[in-house]
């Protein structure tokens, strides 16, 4: 059986673009792979996260990602922090990764744009990644389009590292999905929706009640036309909605497009928005169910048992590849 990692960080309550860029694909895959997925909190931290808010965040993802569909029984759920040999193992990978080419990622470019404090960790975030995913041998990484780029380094660095040591690391594939693979923002359809956006409106979180949600879709940034048409480069808001509803309902666009020929806006959003809501209703409903029990505290505790052990065994042989300490087993 062939093996996927991915994570996802605790970094706010995670949107529908995390959802559909994400989270449905793993769910899809769960079946046939040997699944590992994965909180990364570490990551999380290499911008300022409040310590409390950070603790609350880990815990509801948790939540969220079982009930999303992620069956415990099938594929292992942990928090990145809990196994320290990702952190270890990072360590290793940043010593042979480049300062050029870190600093040619656009996610480092996006995050560091006009700060004055920026974390040195914001810049070495990809080999805390790379780790991540070598540590598992995974084959198969499903991430949304903006991870891309880092997907394409941890092949490089992987490679550079079974030419230069030793053949250890499975050089793993990408997995994007062809609809949805980036959701973008409510509010501004150039940028991709992000749980870390300071602006409420331009997300819809997975736990938003159908207030918001209804609200979020009404004001979302369209334009003056009037018409219901899959066109990114002209019509980027309402392509964007498009997708979502197609996501949710099964429909295609095109059957969409036909459907809502005439109709304006204001009944394409207010449809859009019951979709959303229909979707959510169930999720919410298992979450708060998780969020009560003790039953997210050992479903968490196994799958870092589990992780630890297939993590520390790739660990030594990454130790004994580079020489470092004594030779064991
Ligand atoms: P942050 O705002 O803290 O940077 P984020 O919302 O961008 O976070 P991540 O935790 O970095 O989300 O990403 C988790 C997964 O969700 C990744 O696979 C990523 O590619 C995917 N993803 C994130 N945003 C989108 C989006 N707008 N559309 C599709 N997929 C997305
Ligand atoms: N960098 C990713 C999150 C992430 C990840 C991973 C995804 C950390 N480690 C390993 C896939 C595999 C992000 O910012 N979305």
């Amino acid at each position: 059986m062939k093996t996927i990692f991915s994570g996802i960080q605790p970094s706010g309550t995670i949107t529908l673009g995390n959802y559909i860029g994400a989270l449905s694909q793993f769910v899809e895959l769960q079946d046939e792979y040997n699944c590992y997925f994965c909180i990364v909190d570490e990551h999380a931290i290499t911008v300022p996260q409040d310590p409390v808010v950070l603790r609350k965040n880990i815990r509801s993802l948790a939540a969220l990602y079982v009930a999303v569909g992620i069956d415990p029984e099938k594929a292992t759920l942990f928090i990145q922090s809990e196994v320290p040999a990702h952190a270890q193992a990072a360590w290793m990978m940043q010593c042979i990764s480049y300062i050029g080419e870190l600093e040619r990622m656009t996610q480092f470019k996006d995050k560091s744009a006009g700060k004055d404090a920026v974390s040195a960790a914001l810049l070495t975030y990809p080999p805390l990644m790379v780790a991540d995913i070598l540590l598992y041998s995974a084959d198969l990484v499903p991430v949304g389009e903006d991870q891309k780029q880092h997907l394409e380094l941890t092949r490089d660095l992987a490679e550079r590292f079974n030419k230069k040591y030793n053949d250890i690391f499975t050089i793993p594939e990408v997995r994007i999905p062809k609809v949805g693979a980036r959701i973008m923002s409510l509010q501004d359809p150039t940028k991709k929706m992000s749980k870390s956006d300071p602006n409420q409106k331009g997300f819809i979180s997975m736990l938003d009640d159908a207030k918001q949600i209804e609200k979020k879709i009404k004001s979302a940034v369209t334009d003056s036309d009037g018409i219901v048409k899959f066109d990114v480069g002209n019509k980027p808001g309402v392509s964007n909605l498009l997708s979502i509803y197609s996501i949710f309902s099964g429909k295609t666009v095109t059957e969409l497009e036909a459907q809502y020929d005439g109709k304006g806006y204001g009944a394409f959003k207010g449809d859009l928005a019951q979709v959303v809501i229909e979707a959510l209703t169930p999720i919410q409903s298992k979450y708060n169910e998780l969020m009560e029990s003790s039953e997210l505290d050992d479903i968490l505790d196994r799958g870092a048992e589990k992780a630890r052990l297939v993590a520390n065994k790739m660990l030594k042989k990454m130790e004994n590849a580079m020489g470092l300490g004594r030779k064991r087993r």
